[in-house]
C-alpha cells in the first residue's frame, strides 16, 4: 500500500527516519493547574519513510464503540502495543528509550506502551478527552506523542471551560503532555474541512499500577 500525502519539504522518503536529540531542544509551556506542554518540532528526521513503513506494516484495526444506544465506527484506525510486545518499527523502540531517558524515568511514569492513530482524512478525528491512568484520572502522567505524515491540530483546553490552544503537529514533531494535564485539560484532534492529508500519531504511556 502506498498512501498519497504531502510530504515534508525537508524529507526524503527513501533515506533512513532518525531521531535528532531532545535535550535543549525541547520548549517546556507552563499551563494552569501544574499542567504543561513540551513541544520538540521536527525530533525525527525522514518522518515520511516512517509513516509510509508505519501505513503498510501495522496491523490496523477499524474499531466501534457503543454510543447512547448506537453502535457507532470510531472515526480513525488503531492499533496498541504493550508492554513488553514487538513495536512494530524499530524507530518507535528507540524513540521510546530517547523519551526515558530525557525524561529520566520518574516513578510510575516511565514510557512503554504504543498506541497508534491513522487519520486518514479531515473526517477522522478524537473527540475531547483526557487520557485515563489505569481505570482513574485522578493521577498525573505524562503522554508523548510523535507525528508523522501530515499536519493535523492538537487542540487542548482547561476541562472547566477556557481558552483552546492549538498545536500543528506532523512530519516527525513530537508533543508531550504533562503534569496534571491529562486531569485538568482534555485534548481533541477535531475533524476538519480543509484538505488535509494522512497522519499516523504514537503516543507512548506508562503502565500505571492498578
Ligand atoms: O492523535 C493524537 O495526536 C491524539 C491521540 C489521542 O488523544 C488518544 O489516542 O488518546
Amino acid at each position: 500500500m502506498s498512501i498519497a500525502f504531502q510530504t515534508s519539504l525537508l524529507d526524503d522518503i527513501f533515506s533512513e527516519p532518525e531521531l535528532r536529540p531532545l535535550g535543549l531542544m525541547v520548549e517546556r509551556i507552563p499551563l494552569e493547574n501544574g499542567a504543561w506542554i513540551d513541544l520538540r518540532p521536527g525530533w525525527l528526521s525522514n518522518s515520511d519513510a516512517l509513516f509510509e513503513r508505519l501505513a503498510v506494516d501495522v496491523p490496523w484495526k477499524a474499531d466501534k464503540r457503543e454510543m447512547y444506544d448506537k453502535i457507532v465506527a470510531v472515526p480513525r484506525l488503531v492499533s496498541w502495543f504493550g508492554a513488553g510486545e514487538t513495536f512494530p518499527d524499530p524507530v518507535l523502540v528507540d524513540a521510546k528509550e530517547a523519551l526515558n531517558n530525557h525524561y529520566g524515568r520518574p516513578p510510575g511514569q516511565v514510557f512503554e506502551t504504543a498506541g497508534l492513530c491513522f487519520y486518514r482524512t479531515g473526517d477522522d478525528s478524537v473527540a475531547w478527552h483526557g487520557d485515563r491512568v489505569g481505570r482513574t484520572i485522578e493521577r498525573d502522567t505524562m503522554v508523548a506523542i510523535l507525528s508523522v505524515g501530515a499536519e493535523r491540530s492538537l487542540s487542548v483546553r482547561p476541562k472547566g471551560g477556557g481558552q483552546t490552544l492549538k498545536f500543528a503537529v506532523g512530519h516527525g514533531d513530537l508533543i508531550v503532555m504533562g503534569g496534571s494535564c491529562q486531569r485538568t485539560y482534555e485534548h481533541a484532534i477535531l475533524k476538519t474541512k480543509h484538505a488535509v492529508g494522512p497522519r499516523i500519531s504514537v503516543q507512548f504511556r506508562p503502565v500505571w499500577p492498578r
